[in-house]
């Protein structure tokens, strides 16, 4: 017999939203649970929030302002819910690589917001489903990763799950688990018995993930088709385990997420919750976080902390206001003066440059923003001396360089028009002669407008580089190697 819910909500009109379900329609033995989690919604109170977070705002409330909440599967309840007491919640992320992206960071600070809201964050390294693949959002099938790269990866994501959440705080302090650890312990029969059971197939097909693969030439194998009963079953293990009752995650997880609300009632008859924020886009659509040297990672190996400042001091003026809710900890107070000031002095790029310092010190901590903003300084004419070739390198990444014979500083010595010309600053040697005289042209960023200039070992910047500059931001680097 197939149940309205509304019709069961009556029965429970306070918390009616807090059971949102998530098929239209339920069985009359789900709506007879339903109710009876009414009850104890309505009188299970978590557990109380220590002091300090006792001062903190409204969670639900700051991310319905920053823009934070896409969808949720109970928008009444939750707010009432969240503010009642320590509830404990969690994401997932799956190592497809050595170091999370901008993307990824989104719902981690969500999580730490959570943390700092007094709630317990759970963050799953997802070792089982990394080996299998997400679907969601993804229009082709993925190639398996090996054991070896799998590990890798997870090393290096754990460390930075580890940087963003507090793991030693008291009651409230974060997890930090695999999925692997219990996932590897099912046998493919007990898997098929104790969880597939619970899944009709038939909606299964009706979640996007599947629905736009379905249509696809590019298809779906029945190992992707299976990825929602795995993250489904984390979110039934998390609950009994740890008390976990709120899942959150990307809009793409939101089938996912849901799958694991299912599952929860079909199995354990507990009621949990989904909430999924926005993907980070751009106002014109396009991925945030993504420039045409590929991905912005949080990892100083892949993305240095200079290039990674870089990023956000550039972002457009109207996607700067959605990072600085979306991304900062910045206050309301604080948002809404930089919102005024990119309106009224957008070419001081305020907000851009307080945006690309929180997000530095959050993720590269102070010594890494003191490195990028020094890399800044010299990008912009502070004069360069003793940096490493490494770190010349990620400054002037994009700008032109030759390299020379390093007998040119000591034997044969290479005189500052010539260095000029073959650098490409300037076309000719009476050009780089003119542009020397005017007093344009600059070694390590001081200037020179000797003419008989000679380059010596002594004006090497780092180990091998010398930069040279014509006028005001034209860079080449000239590189002394064998
Ligand atoms: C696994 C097991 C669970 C719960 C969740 C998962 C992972 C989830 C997933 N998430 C994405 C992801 O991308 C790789 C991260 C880079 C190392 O695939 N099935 O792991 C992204 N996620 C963050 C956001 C997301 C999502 O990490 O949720 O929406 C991107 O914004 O795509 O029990």
């Amino acid at each position: 017999m197939i149940l309205n819910f509304r019709s069961c909500a009556i029965q429970s009109r306070d918390v009616q939203s807090g059971f949102l379900p998530v098929d239209s329609e339920i069985h009359v033995c789900t709506a007879s649970l339903i109710c009876k989690h009414a009850l104890k919604a309505l009188t299970d109170r978590g557990k109380p929030f220590c002091k300090s977070s006792e001062l903190m705002m409204d969670i639900f409330e700051d991310l319905k302002w920053r823009g934070l909440i896409h969808q949720t599967t109970a928008d009444e309840f939750l707010p009432g819910w969240l503010g009642s007491g320590s509830r404990t919640l969690y994401a997932g992320f799956d190592p497809t690589a050595d170091s999370l992206h901008v993307g990824s960071l989104l719902p981690l600070m969500i999580l730490r917001r959570f943390q700092k809201a007094g709630h317990k964050p759970i963050a799953i390294a997802g070792g089982a489903t990394g080996m299998i693949g997400d679907p969601s959002g993804k229009s082709a099938e993925r190639n398996l990763q090996t054991q070896e790269q799998l590990d890798a990866n997870l090393a290096g994501i754990e460390t930075q799950m580890r940087h963003v959440l507090d793991f030693e705080c008291g009651d409230n302090s974060a997890i930090l688990v695999n999925n692997n650890d219990w996932m590897s312990k099912f046998s493919y029969i007990e898997f098929l018995r104790d969880v597939g059971k619970n899944f009709p197939v038939n909606v299964m097909l009706a979640k996007d993930s599947v629905k736009s693969r379905l249509g696809s030439e590019a298809g779906l194998s029945y190992t992707e088709f299976s990825y929602m009963l795995l993250q489904a079953y984390d979110f039934v293990h998390l609950n009994r385990e740890h008390g976990c009752e709120l899942q959150i995650g990307g809009s793409d997880q939101w089938g996912n997420v849901t799958a694991g609300i299912d599952l929860g009632r079909r199995m354990n008859s507990v009621q949990l919750y989904g909430m999924t924020c926005p993907l980070l886009t751009k106002s014109d659509g396009s991925k945030m976080g993504k420039t045409e040297s590929g991905a912005i990672w949080l990892s100083a190996e892949r993305t240095s902390p200079y290039q990674f400042y870089q990023y956000w001091v550039n972002v457009a003026d109207e996607d700067t206001g959605k990072c600085l809710r979306f991304l900062t900890e910045l206050s309301r107070d604080e948002i809404t003066e930089l919102d005024k000031a990119r309106e009224e002095t957008p070419h001081q790029r305020e907000s851009q440059k307080r945006l690309a310092e929180e997000l530095t010190r959050l993720i590269h901590g102070e010594s890494g923003l003191n490195a990028a903003l020094k890399a800044t300084e010299i990008f912009f004419g502070a004069e360069i001396d003793s940096l490493t070739d490494a770190e010349l390198g990620q400054i002037f990444a994009d700008v032109p360089s030759k390299q020379l014979s390093p007998s040119r500083l000591v034997d044969e010595k290479i005189g500052l028009i010539d260095a000029v010309v073959e650098s490409g600053l300037s076309k000719s040697k009476s050009d780089a002669r003119r542009s020397i005289k005017q007093g344009s042209i600059y070694v390590n960023n001081s200037r020179v407008d000797d003419i008989e200039y000679q380059l010596t070992r002594e004006d090497l910047a780092s180990e091998s580089v010398i930069v040279l500059r014509s006028g005001k931001r034209k860079y080449a680097l000239l590189r002394f190697l064998d």
